[in-house]
């Protein structure tokens, strides 16, 4: 069985004895059995072997304020996703509790030959994994199923600002932009697996926060996903270029919520926009966004420990926002206030309602409703700490790389550059409604998102 998956995608994190039971892949970040990496490189190992191959999925009971809303959305996709790898013969187990606990267990019980896991800046994905490590005496491998270009290959430092990462991920590509194998029926079985619980009853289980109430569309799933990305392709990427900054147009490609829970593999949208009849300039204007934008957020997540914090702003951006810090702030509203999308202004009132009710939140008026949440706080520090709150208790692709790196470039300058000096701001850059009203006509928006 030749390599199926670029080496250099595979990094080792342990190195013991093979224990005499099937290869584990423990799929979290990227969930899906379809052009999933990681999964195709443990096939790769347990066909070498002629051993069998599971998948593990480990259901925490709380992940950074996700409610009702995200861990349904998660949950309906996984039980798709464990009937497609059980028609592979590939079980995907489910445990429940803490990672460095349920891992350890389940490895143990079976005995695993190794373990291969995917790829995750995100602090509490590290602090999972290190736990796990500590606790077993196996080969563990990590495959970077997520970023077309492996994260610590497209470099080996945190990056300023687009403009120096653009040509790294450039010359990468060709390496790493490639069509995917397909996933084969494994001929090894390892014993009928329990049935996958009903998504209600595992809903029933959690104590997630039923407030914050599913969202009817997007509907989630590999099939749904892969059915979004075709329809995107072919009716809209066209117009992304002149539409998607537009609030009023639906311009967006509305692919997040799948690519944050790895229903659908980035480097998929990559590849068939890649190959698009369209535009040159609506998919290079879409690729900038999916691959240097996205991968440039694991880079920041990657190499900046404090990615979700003021420290961890750029020295420029933290030394102008203290230097107006005591500015008087003409407006300051409370959490409660903000959350109930009851300020002054219509339209940020309107976007966070949209938030609220659909579970998204149009790409360009995030930027201005976390810039006015810097205006409307006392500090930036409870700036930070209230729009990462409202972002990862309504957004469906909250709790991502993606939202700890928009909101740091709103209110600290990460991966931006300097703008002329004004009140609470300082240099960071400023966004004023007049100029949206200029750009774009809301009527529309401000009344689908009335009060
Ligand atoms: P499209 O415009 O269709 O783009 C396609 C894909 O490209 C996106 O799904 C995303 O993976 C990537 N992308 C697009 N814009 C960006 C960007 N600015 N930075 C990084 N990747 C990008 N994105 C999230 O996935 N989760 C979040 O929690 C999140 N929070 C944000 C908070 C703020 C304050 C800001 C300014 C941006 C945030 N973003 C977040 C980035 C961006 O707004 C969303 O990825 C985008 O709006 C998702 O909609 P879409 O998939 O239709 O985007
Ligand atoms: N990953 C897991 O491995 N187990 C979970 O129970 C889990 C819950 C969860 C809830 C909301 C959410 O947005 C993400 C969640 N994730 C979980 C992580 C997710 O799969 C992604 O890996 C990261 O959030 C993206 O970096």
């Amino acid at each position: 069985m030749s390599a199926r998956v670029n080496p250099r995608r595979v990094r080792r994190l342990k190195d013991s004895h093979p224990g005499p039971g099937p290869v584990v892949y423990w799929l979290s970040r990227d969930q899906r059995a379809r052009d999933n990496w990681a999964l195709l490189h443990a096939q790769d190992l347990a066909l070498e072997a002629a051993r069998p191959l599971a998948a593990v999925f480990c259901l925490v009971p709380t992940f950074l304020g996700a409610a009702l809303r995200q861990y349904a959305f998660m949950l309906r996709g996984l039980a798709e996703t464990a009937h497609t790898l059980a028609q592979h013969h590939i079980p995907l187990l489910l445990v429940q509790g803490r990672p460095e606990e349920e891992i350890p267990r389940l490895l143990t019980a079976l005995r695993a030959r190794v373990l291969v896991t995917d790829f995750d800046p995100l602090r509490i994905k590290r602090e999972w994994k290190a736990g796990v490590l500590a606790q077993v005496e196996l080969p563990v491998l990590e495959v970077d199923a997520h970023n077309i270009i492996p994260c610590w290959l497209a470099s080996p430092k945190q990056e300023w600002a687009a403009y120096s990462f653009r040509p790294k991920v450039r010359r990468a590509l060709p390496e790493f932009l490639t069509d995917f194998p397909e996933l084969l029926p494994h001929p090894h079985r390892l014993g009928p697996p329990d049935p996958w619980p009903p998504v209600e009853d595992l809903l029933r289980s959690l104590p997630v926060d039923r407030s914050v109430a599913e969202v009817p569309k997007p509907l989630p799933g590999e099939a749904a996903a892969g059915q979004a990305l075709t329809e995107f392709i072919a009716r809209r990427l066209s117009r992304y270029p002149q539409d998607r900054n537009d609030p009023g147009k639906n311009g967006q490609s509305g692919l997040s919520p799948y690519l944050h829970f790895g229903q659908l593999a980035p480097q998929r949208a990559a590849w068939e926009v890649f190959r698009a009849e369209a535009p040159p300039e609506a998919r290079e204007a879409f690729l900038e966004e999916l691959i240097v934008r996205r991968e440039l957020s694991d880079n920041f997540c990657y190499y900046q420990p404090r990615y979700d914090e003021v420290a961890g702003f750029p020295d420029w951006a933290r030394k102008t926002l203290d230097e107006h810090r005591s500015d008087p702030r003409e407006y300051l509203y409370s959490l409660e206030e903000l959350e109930a999308a009851r300020t002054h202004d219509e339209l940020w009132n309107a976007a966070q309602r949209e938030m609220v009710l659909t579970g998204r939140m149009h790409g360009y008026l995030r930027m201005y409703w976390a810039k006015k949440i810097l205006e409307w706080s006392p500090d930036p520090e409870t700036a930070l700490r209230t729009a990462t709150y409202l972002n990862d208790r309504y957004e469906l692709d909250g709790r991502d790389p993606n939202g700890y790196v928009g909101i740091a470039w709103s209110l600290g300058g990460v991966h931006d550059r300097a703008f002329a000096e004004r009140p609470i701001f300082g240099k960071i850059r400023y966004m004023s409604r007049q100029s949206l009203a200029r750009k774009f006509d809301l009527r529309d928006y401000l009344l689908r998102f009335a009060s």
